[in-house]
Parts: structure tokens; C-alpha cells; sequence
């Protein structure tokens, strides 16, 4: 066993016995929502995943460990911290490592340390992907990369309009990572099921999704699967209204001159207060929705 990994006996008998694992991430719980919805989200995450027949797994770095299953209590710890953890992205964990500091781990970060522990799928609310101007900023989340290094499956609702989706495909193709629509033949965007882009493939079943990431890792060929799975249309938002909420916060977001890892988590933070808490609901109920759908797949997996 790697002597930085520490997995949790529940996830240690799964592993052992070949039972499906889905594991989750942090970032989202200390940086993407408000306490004490965050706590209660990731805590319902779980639960989602069991009821649907798999194991949880939420990842974490607590004093330098690689934690792979948390108690209720660092969860709650987490969450009540918020971004007073470190958000720890891939290039992170060393440093976090090596200090025996508290890191959140983002999508690139659980990807890397799920697959330590031999986990193959994770669910999430939204990826990182490449922003907006990145032409000039450079600023392409290590998410996108680590799905073309690590053997991940990862259900997300799309992507949001704070990226540049259309880049943000080119880029993925780029790297050879598949865009699958799970019932869809368009990307969704997070808030809304729709934007104005199409995914790679679609496929209507967990069974095909499964069958495809097998196909993939069977043959050999490294790196991930991003598998898109549109937010439900009654918890959906109108077009419009977060549109014009993002095209305001990444206003006020060049104004204020904020920067690098900062920008996901002030976005999200601005948007939740100019819908005046919408945006944070419409969030919660895609997130148990990827949840659902990831558990079906991972049933496939194993
Ligand atoms: N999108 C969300 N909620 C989140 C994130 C993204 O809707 O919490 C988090 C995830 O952890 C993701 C990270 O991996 O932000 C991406 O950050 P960056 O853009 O700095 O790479
Ligand atoms: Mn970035």
C-alpha cells in the first residue's frame, strides 16, 4: 500500500470484493457551495450513491494523508473551513503532501488520488475547463489534463458559459479525451441542459457508457472518459437570467483583477448572489443527479 493513501475500511472491502465505488470531491465542498448547504450536500451524495447500489468514496488530503473516504466530521471540518483550506489541484498535492497540511481536492486532484486507490469513476457537479480568454491568460484547468493522464470515468453536467465550452472541447479532443452526452446529442451547461455545442457521442444507456470506458482502458489507451449528463429540465435554469448573471460576474471579476485559481470559486460565489440562491439549488440537484447516473455506470464497471 502506498504509505501516503489512506483508504477507509468501507472503501477497503468494496476494493477487495470488486463492489462499484464512486468517488467524490472536495474543492466542491469547502469552495464551490456555502456552508452548511455544502456539508449537506456531500453527506446526501453519499447517501444517493448507496441507494443506488455503490460505495462513496469522498477524497481529501487531511495532514498530508491521501484520504480516500471521510469521516462525517472532516467533512464537516471541510465545510465550515471553506477557502480557508487549501483548493489543491494536481501540482498541489506534493506540497500539501509533503507540509502534512489540509488540502480540497479539485476534479484533477480526486481523479489522481482515486486512482491511486484503484477507483474508476467520480461524479462531480462541473469541471474546470478552458477559460474565457484564455488566448491571453492561459488559463486552462489542470481538470482537462488530468482526464488525458488518468484512468477516470468523470459524470459532470457540462460545462458552464464562465469557460470557453467551444475551446474547451477543441482542447479535450486534443488530448484524446471522449465528450460522451448521456441522452443527449448537445453539450450541456451546466444551469441549463443545452448550450450551443454538440458532444462527441451520445449514448442512452449506463451499460453503453460503461462498455465504452472498458473498451478504452481494455485496449490499453491512457487517460479518462467525460461523460455529460444534463441537469433534470424542472431543476433547470432559464437561459437568460444566468447568462446575464455570468456576463456579471466576470465583469465585476476583471474589475476586482482576480486571477488563476481564485476565479472558479468567485464565480460561482457572485452568480449564486446575483440569482439570488437559484443558481446554488439548480447546482445541489444536478450534482445528485450525476451522482445517480455515475453509481448505474459503476455497476457496469466492476
Ligand atoms: N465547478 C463547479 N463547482 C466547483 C468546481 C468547478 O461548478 O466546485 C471546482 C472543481 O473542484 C474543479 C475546480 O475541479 O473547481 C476547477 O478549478 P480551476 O478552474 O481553478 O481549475
Ligand atoms: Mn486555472
Amino acid at each position: 500500500m502506498n504509505k501516503y493513501l489512506s483508504i477507509n475500511e468501507e472503501v477497503k472491502k468494496a476494493l477487495s470484493e470488486g463492489k462499484p465505488i464512486v468517488a467524490l470531491e472536495s474543492t466542491i465542498i469547502s469552495h464551490g457551495m456555502p456552508y452548511p448547504e455544502n456539508v449537506k450536500t456531500a453527506l446526501e451524495c453519499q447517501r444517493i450513491i448507496r441507494e443506488n447500489g455503490a460505495v462513496p468514496a469522498t477524497i481529501a488530503i487531511i495532514k498530508g494523508m491521501l484520504k480516500v473516504g471521510l469521516t462525517d466530521e472532516e467533512i464537516d471540518y471541510l465545510g465550515k473551513s471553506g477557502v480557508n483550506v487549501q483548493k489543491t489541484s494536481t501540482r498541489d498535492i506534493p506540497y500539501i503532501v509533503s507540509q502534512k497540511l489540509d488540502g480540497a481536492t479539485t476534479v484533477s486532484a480526486t481523479s489522481f488520488i482515486a486512482s491511486l486507490a484503484g477507483i474508476k469513476i467520480f461524479a462531480t457537479g462541473g469541471i474546470g475547463g478552458v477559460h474565457r480568454g484564455a488566448q491571453e491568460t492561459f488559463d486552462i484547468s489542470a481538470d482537462l489534463d488530468e482526464l488525458s493522464k488518468t484512468k477516470m470515468a468523470v459524470v459532470c453536467a457540462g460545462a458552464k458559459s464562465i469557460l470557453d465550452l467551444g475551446l474547451t472541447l477543441e482542447y479535450l479532443e486534443t488530448k484524446a479525451v471522449d465528450v460522451i452526452g448521456y441522452n443527449t446529442d448537445i453539450l450541456p451547461a451546466f444551469y441549463t441542459s443545452k448550450s450551443d455545442f454538440k458532444v462527441n457521442h451520445r449514448l442512452n444507456t449506463p451499460t453503453e457508457i460503461a462498455n465504452l470506458i472498458k473498451a478504452k482502458w481494455e485496449m490499453g489507451m491512457p487517460g479518462g472518459v467525460l461523460i455529460t449528463n444534463p441537469i433534470p429540465t424542472e431543476y433547470e435554469m432559464d437561459k437568460e437570467t444566468i447568462d446575464k448573471a455570468i456576463n456579471e460576474a466576470l465583469a465585476e471579476m476583471d474589475k476586482l483583477g482576480i486571477k488563476g485559481n481564485k476565479t472558479t470559486p468567485y464565480l460561482l460565489a457572485k452568480i449564486k448572489e446575483i440569482t439570488k440562491g437559484d443558481s446554488l439549488e439548480s447546482n445541489i440537484k444536478l450534482v445528485y443527479n450525476n451522482c445517480k447516473l455515475a453509481s448505474q455506470i459503476a455497476k457496469d464497471l466492476y
